[in-house]
């Protein structure tokens, strides 16, 4: 039986981590026959948590799949400890009356501190994927704490975003979210992002024709389809009182599959990473490009794309 992969996920206790639990430990994203040991970190408050809940983390993992252990603390230390993969959700939250120099401020302390301990004891092969928000800045943060990790092995979360366009394109058309293909998040996950379809295509039964071919409404591509993406963060809070959960969730699944096991032939996806000046952009600035992975987790930032 293969080694079993040691999988951290911060915010262990948050209400993302009780959506995510459920695919990770059933193999959607590492496959149903690889053993994990999940390695849930949350604030000390929260321990009473992991303790009580009968039907969250722990009891629901153990229910699902005997070939996965867990382990829940406060400690990072203990958290990252030669950890192949660490999925940060947890952050801090932006309550009423806060600005976001306030959020930043707490959320880099955190992400100063993570960035250490992934850097004193995570193995130096560990894939980082940063969700907590601001997540490309806090992606940032603790990439230029981890020195002795690769900068290329932490990334951040924009596959809420490219889903979300995929099912904005989908609904219009009346087809499956499957069927439209390498649309790209540009930029950061926030309401500046660009969501840009010239790339892309749907397959609406006769193969792969162009996005704007098959939508026929440029007026609608360039306005209502790229404000209702880049603000829907917020159109979900307003209705939930609460951030999305079982979405990210799924987006997260995605990420981290397609960074395992590579993207399909002809797929692009998109992931905020470390820039190298692709695009003329700023090197070191954690950025959403469109990417494609190779099987041995390497991405590439797909090149020479009108953009
Ligand atoms: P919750 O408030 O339900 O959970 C966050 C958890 O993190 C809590 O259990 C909290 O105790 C824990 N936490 C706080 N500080 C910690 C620390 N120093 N170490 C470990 N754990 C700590 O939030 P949830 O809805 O799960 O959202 C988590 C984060 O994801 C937020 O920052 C949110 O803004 C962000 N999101 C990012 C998305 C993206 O696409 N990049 C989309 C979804 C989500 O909005």
């Amino acid at each position: 039986m293969a080694e079993p992969l040691r999988i951290c996920i911060t915010g262990g206790a948050g209400q993302i981590a009780y959506s995510l639990l459920y695919s990770i430990c059933k193999g959607d994203v590492f496959g149903s026959n690889q053993p994990l040991t999940l390695l849930l970190l949350d604030i000390q408050p929260m321990m009473a948590v992991f303790g009580r809940c009968s039907d969250g983390t722990a009891g629901l993992c153990l229910f699902l799949c005997y070939k996965v252990d867990i382990v829940s603390t406060a400690d990072p230390k203990i958290a990252f400890k030669n950890i192949d993969v660490a999925i940060l959700v947890g952050a801090m939250p932006r309550k009423e009356g806060m600005e976001r120099k306030d959020l930043l401020k707490a959320n880099a302390k955190i992400f100063v501190e993570q960035g250490k301990a992934l850097n004193e004891v995570a193995k130096k092969t560990v894939k980082v994927l940063v969700v907590g928000n601001p997540a490309n800045t806090n992606c940032m943060v603790a990439q230029l704490n981890a020195p002795s990790i690769p900068a290329t092995n932490f990334t951040c979360l924009t596959r809420l975003d490219m889903n979300r366009a995929k099912a904005q394109i989908a609904s219009r058309l009346g087809t499956r979210v499957e069927q439209v293909k390498n649309v790209i998040i540009w930029g950061n996950h926030s309401s500046t992002q660009y969501p840009d379809v010239n790339h892309g295509v749907v397959d609406l039964g006769n193969g792969p024709v162009s996005i704007r071919e098959a939508v026929k409404d440029d007026n609608w591509l360039n306005g209502d389809f790229v404000k209702t993406v880049q603000k829907r963060g917020a159109a979900i809070i307003a209705a939930r009182k609460l951030s999305s959960a079982m979405s990210a969730a799924k987006a997260i699944c995605d990420h981290m599959r397609d960074w395992w096991f590579g993207t399909p032939e002809g797929e692009i996806v998109s992931m905020g990473v470390v820039s190298d000046g692709s695009y003329g952009l700023p090197q070191g600035i954690v950025y959403s490009y469109p990417l494609t992975i190779g099987p041995n987790h390497k991405w590439e930032i797909k090149q020479d794309l009108d953009h």
